[in-house]
């Protein structure tokens, strides 16, 4: 009888709060976030959650994302699920000026080092941000099998640092802690907690043969606009799945990669932007203005014989040639730059 009398309590003040137009972190994005700010469009190649416990999960997937700001503080739900193996959840956060577009191999030593894992091994690679995203704020939560207090629980962890211009950050983590009911609070002031019960959303595979439409369960975390810097203009939000080392980047990123795109793989080779489309999600702002010529390969203001053989090179794979993003350069791609031939418009 204590069990049903402790739900009954908890629903009551969830109902409480939401009369109140209090979000609440329970790993649910409740209606006051309003619409999602993106939808996954590719399966997984992270396993297909399809258990629906509390305390375990068996795959991972990025469905889709909600947000919103509201008194002093970034709300974020990312939907979906997260594999109880300690494989990763990377948030990276581009909330003011500076920061870093490619990450730099000197930053806060979090996670093992786990941050650095992605970044510049100091021959010039390091994972790359879309053009115009320079990440300010990283957090990364993980769960996976193991014990509090002595019994077995679903553990959460979350780390955190910051990402100065010049690298040499500080962060630092938070948990472990159990979900959904019971959020954790870092000494930074984030609080998060996963709800990993989802079995709709994407399947498995690379494909598009399913989408995150409808999901609201996943990871829900409340993050102080003070500690991420942000005043006013853009705030963004780049999202992906990586292992538990941060040493394979899956293919369940947000805004999303192109159908029958394969896992990433190697986070310091990764580049956002050599692949179409955004790989953020926008939270406040426009994000890039559209492209007014997009067949110009080069940006050098003409469609000519120098983007044909970028789109000759990449012909029957993936690549920034796929105009219309079917995941193949192929006649259609060959269509609509022939089409543009020739110098391009005004912008
Ligand atoms: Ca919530
Ligand atoms: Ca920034
Ligand atoms: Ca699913
Ligand atoms: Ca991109």
């Amino acid at each position: 009888m204590r069990h049903h009398t402790l739900i009954a309590t908890a629903a009551l003040s969830a109902a409480t709060a939401a009369f109140a137009g209090v979000i609440v972190i329970d790993g649910t994005a409740e209606a006051l976030y309003g619409t999602a700010k993106e939808v996954q469009t590719i399966q997984t190649q992270f396993g297909d959650a399809n258990l629906g416990q509390t305390g375990y999960c068996n795959g991972s997937e990025l469905d889709g994302a909600y947000a919103v700001v509201k008194d002093g503080f970034l709300y974020l739900t990312i939907a979906g699920n997260f594999e109880s193996n300690y494989n990763s959840l990377e948030l990276f956060i581009d909330s003011k000026a500076g920061g870093q577009n490619r990450l730099r191999g000197d930053n806060a030593d979090v996670d093992f080092n786990g941050l650095n894992r992605m970044g510049d091994d100091g021959t010039g690679n390091g994972l790359t941000f879309d053009e115009g995203f320079a990440a300010d704020y990283f957090i990364s939560f993980r769960c996976g099998v193991g014990t509090i207090g002595g019994l077995p629980a679903l553990v959460q962890y979350m780390n955190y640092a910051d990402l100065p211009t010049e690298g040499l950050g500080t962060g630092g983590f938070a948990g472990p802690g159990t979900g959904p009911t019971i959020p954790i609070v870092a000494a930074n002031g984030i609080e998060y907690t996963v709800n990993n019960v989802n079995v709709a959303g994407v399947s498995g595979g690379p494909g598009g043969a399913s989408t995150g439409a409808g999901v609201v369960t996943g990871a829900e975390f409340k993050i102080p606009l003070s500690l991420i810097g942000y005043v006013d203009g853009d705030l963004r939000v780049c999202a992906f799945i990586n292992g538990g080392g941060h040493g394979f980047v899956s293919n369940q990123v947000l805004g999303g990669l192109p159908v029958d795109t394969q896992n990433l793989g190697e986070p310091r080779n990764v580049n956002f932007s050599t692949i179409v489309d955004e790989q953020f999600i926008v939270v406040i702002g426009g994000g890039t203005p559209p492209d007014s010529c997009p067949t110009d390969l080069t940006d050098d203001g003409f469609v000519d014989g120098n983007d044909l053989g970028i789109l000759l090179a990449q012909w029957g794979g993936p690549g920034t040639a796929d105009f219309n993003q079917d995941g193949f350069v192929d006649g259609n791609d060959l269509g609509l730059m022939l089409a543009a031939w020739g110098p391009c418009p005004a912008p």
